[in-house]
């Protein structure tokens, strides 16, 4: 299908599928088999300028935006999404500053992770507080210059690799929500420290974990935006980045489609390719029209919220709800196609499937998505959203 990208739009899409093919595609097995973080890569990408798509060339990125960085996610996925999702999460990690930092906090932290010298990390989720963000226990106290931060997150991608942290720590407990504020933490800051690498059932080259605050110290000109605005920058950072993972799971189900296609064309049973049994082609063809949708509904979300319209929070789940239960039944069924070898460590549809697991969970879960579009849907049909014609 042809979307009509820009000539620019179709070279980010062009670079990024060649550093897939050429850098991602060797290496990928043996990343996930050794769990090592793809810091080669990283750096191949940064010297393409790739980490600098969404951010505006003031501060050393290429000025584009969501849909850009997601048609390069949608490629390097393709591949290996343990690689795509290290690339966009220093993207979710940069988002809180690129939203809501004062010219001096763009100026200093948003240059290096636009030309991929840092990588950024977003630290919201905690032991106790996954899906319920407003229920986090972090604490960040004012003492003279500084705040002093307590607590512990968890599951933090990009954790012990980024130099950049954008953290949501609570201000003032008794506030609930409203008494979250968001904070920059460098690595190295004093009582800043990480657990071990966790151990994953899939994207296993990333680097997943938990940053432990121990009386850190950082300076109070470290806030985003003011206090009690963590939760707002939190909303409006995830609605940012969540197309990313939408992205990464229509990459992902491209990825699984060729290796399917392919392999039915070659495996012959009952004297002919299966690819020639109708069986194998409505599966095939159904993978490919919903990839194609959801292909769709992302890059037309993407040119959605590029326009910058005032709520983007439905569309922004939509997208990232539809295109990642299509790579987990995409994957499953690339696995089913190609059987036994499909199960087989040596074909890549195995950790593939792995892979898609997560696309359903992290960013928030598949049912925080629809929660969220049914409360904004909801919104809309008793007028407390403007502009929006009421049934
Ligand atoms: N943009 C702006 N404001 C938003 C917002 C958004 N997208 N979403 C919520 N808000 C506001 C609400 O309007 C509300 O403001 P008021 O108190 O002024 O009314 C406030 O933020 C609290 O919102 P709400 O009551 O809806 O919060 P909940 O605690 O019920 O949580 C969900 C809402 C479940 C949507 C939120 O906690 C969430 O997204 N959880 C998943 C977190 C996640 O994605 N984790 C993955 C880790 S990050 S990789």
């Amino acid at each position: 299908m042809d979307y009509f990208l820009s000539e620019e739009q179709l070279m980010i899409k062009e670079l990024a599928a060649q550093i897939a093919r050429e850098k991602v595609l060797p290496v990928r097995a043996e990343l996930d088999e050794k769990e090592e973080f793809p810091w080669e890569i990283m750096r191949v990408l940064g010297e393409a300028d790739m980490f600098g798509l969404y951010i505006p060339e003031e501060y050393g990125g290429l000025g584009g935006g969501i849909l850009e960085n997601c048609l390069a996610i949608e490629e390097l996925s393709r591949v290996c999404i343990a690689v795509s999702v290290s690339f966009a999460a220093s993207g979710l990690g940069a988002y809180p500053i690129l939203l809501y930092g004062n010219a001096e906090q763009k100026q200093k932290y948003l240059p290096p992770v636009a030309g991929g010298k840092s990588l950024a990390a977003f630290g919201l989720t905690e032991p106790n507080a996954g899906s319920d963000a407003g229920g986090i226990q972090t604490t960040a106290v004012k003492d003279g210059d500084s705040y002093i931060l307590n607590g512990t997150k968890q599951w933090i991608t990009n954790g012990g690799e980024a130099e950049i942290y954008s953290i949501i720590a609570m201000t003032d407990r008794s506030r609930g929500a409203r008494g979250a504020s968001a904070f920059i933490v460098e690595k190295g800051a004093p009582g800043f420290n990480f657990g071990k690498k966790e151990k994953k059932m899939g994207i296993r080259a990333s680097a997943t974990r938990e940053l432990i605050f121990e009386d850190c110290r950082i300076p109070a000109a470290n806030l985003l935006a003011r206090e009690g605005m963590g939760f707002i920058v939190t909303m409006k950072t995830l609605d940012k980045s969540r197309p990313g993972i939408a992205a990464q799971g229509v990459g992902l189900s491209q990825g699984a489609i060729d290796e399917a296609a392919t392999y039915a064309k070659s495996r012959v049973q009952f004297g002919k390719p299966i690819a020639a049994q109708q069986a194998i082609q409505h599966m095939l063809a159904d993978m490919t029209t919903q990839t194609e949708a959801a292909r769709a509904l992302l890059y037309a979300g993407c040119k959605f919220l590029d326009s910058n319209p005032k709520s983007i929070s439905k569309e922004a789940a939509m997208v990232k709800l539809f295109a990642t239960d299509t790579a987990m039944k995409v994957t499953t069924d690339a696995v089913q196609i190609m059987g036994g070898y499909g199960y087989m460590r040596e074909y890549p549809v195995e950790k593939m499937m792995r892979d898609a697991k997560i696309l359903q969970i992290y960013e928030g879960t598949n049912q925080i998505q629809r929660n969220v579009i049914g409360l904004e849907l909801i919104k809309e049909y008793t007028g407390k959203k403007e502009g929006v014609a009421v049934g």
